[in-house]
């Protein structure tokens, strides 16, 4: 089916539901961005982003930082959920309630009702950015779903298989799309293409996804 004509099943006040694959949901200009955005910049002056080291002491080109009671942190130790931010001490600032209210009505949208997200990982990239194939399995229950939402300059998402030789489909995400996936795809190999930012348009992209590590 295209996408046309599957965005036609919906009812016209209804938000288009896209099922990339079993369990994988793209929610297309599912939310007004700009007031995250404020809430983003709100996080950042108490948690600034910064590029956290991977392995072999290279640093990540998409700075980070987290709201909510556990982050994402990665250094030459490896990766870990962390209640406090190593870089202050002090635990990661609380998830804005806009925030939470998003993710869960994203995740019953898609059909994962209940989601009680403690995390909420933010990535930034600037021009030339990119996040390399992976997988995300640092979360404890790989049963509860994940949801990301796009916010700014359009990228290029790559949807793998749950092997990492198995074909990449490439998706464009605009301002305002939120991915929602779980089940079968929970442990799908994705990543996202270096940033080109199109003239005219924002420069900076940024992507919050939303996870239940504990
Ligand atoms: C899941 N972030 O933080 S989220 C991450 O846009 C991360 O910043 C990316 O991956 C970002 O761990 C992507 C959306 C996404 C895109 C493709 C996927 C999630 C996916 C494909 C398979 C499974
Ligand atoms: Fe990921």
């Amino acid at each position: 089916m295209t996408e046309e004509a599957q965005q036609d099943l919906f009812g016209a006040d209804e938000p288009p539901r896209i099922e990339l694959a079993e369990g994988f949901f793209l929610l297309k200009a599912f939310v007004d961005t700009a007031p995250l955005l404020a809430q983003v910049q709100q996080v950042a002056a108490a948690a600034a982003f910064r590029h956290m080291q991977v392995g072999g002491g290279k640093q990540m080109s998409v700075a980070m930082t987290n709201c909510g009671p556990w982050g994402w942190t990665s250094s030459t130790a490896g990766y870990r959920y962390s209640a406090t931010d190593p870089q202050t001490g002090r635990p990661w600032p609380a998830m804005p309630a806009r925030f939470m209210d998003l993710a869960q009505k994203a995740a019953s949208a898609a059909g994962f009702p209940g989601f009680e997200p403690d995390a909420c990982l933010i990535n930034r990239y600037a021009k030339g950015a990119s996040l390399g194939l992976h997988q995300d399995r640092d979360e404890r229950d790989l049963g509860q779903p994940i949801v990301s939402v796009s916010i700014g300059a359009e990228a290029v998402f790559q949807l793998g298989g749950l092997k990492r030789s198995e074909p990449l489909r490439q998706l464009p995400l605009r301002d305002g799309d939120v991915l929602v996936w779980g089940g079968p795809s929970r442990l799908r190999f994705h990543g996202v293409k270096a940033l080109k930012p199109l003239p005219g348009g924002p420069d900076t992209r940024h992507n919050l996804t939303f996870r239940k590590a504990q």
